[in-house]
């Protein structure tokens, strides 16, 4: 079955867009934990962090970071903090092969995560 990011990306699957560019977009979660949840998710497929061979696909990294940062701020959450969250294949409790950095925010985080 194909990748329900990727059906996203292409717009074949509805989303709540908060940001959308060539190389990347941000949509908010269907399932949230927190008051704001927002996935930065890469246009490229690439299964999971683990699988960022070449340095095309590391660079990937940066730019999901600092998209994360701009739109943590285009939401109002870079004074009072946010967290973002690699899950990483399957004890990282990654539950969509399409790599994907979880950016939360809005109530007090707890330490350690579950
Ligand atoms: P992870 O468990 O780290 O692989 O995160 C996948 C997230 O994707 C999870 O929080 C729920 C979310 N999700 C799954 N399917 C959809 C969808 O069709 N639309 C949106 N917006 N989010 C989805």
């Amino acid at each position: 079955m194909e990748c329900i990011f990727c059906r996203i990306s292409e717009g074949k699957l509805p989303a709540d867009f908060v940001y959308k560019d060539g190389d990347v977009f941000a949509i908010r979660d269907a399932h949230p934990v927190a008051p704001t949840h927002i996935l930065i998710i890469p246009r490229k497929h690439v299964p999971s962090l683990a699988d960022l061979k070449s340095s095309d696909d590391r660079a990937l990294i940066s730019t999901l970071v600092s998209t994360a940062v701009e739109v943590a701020g285009k939401v109002s959450l870079a004074e009072r903090g946010y967290r973002l969250v690699w899950n990483c294949r399957a004890e990282g409790g990654q539950t969509v092969d399409h790599i994907h950095l979880h950016l939360l925010g809005g109530r007090q985080m707890k330490w350690p995560p579950g």
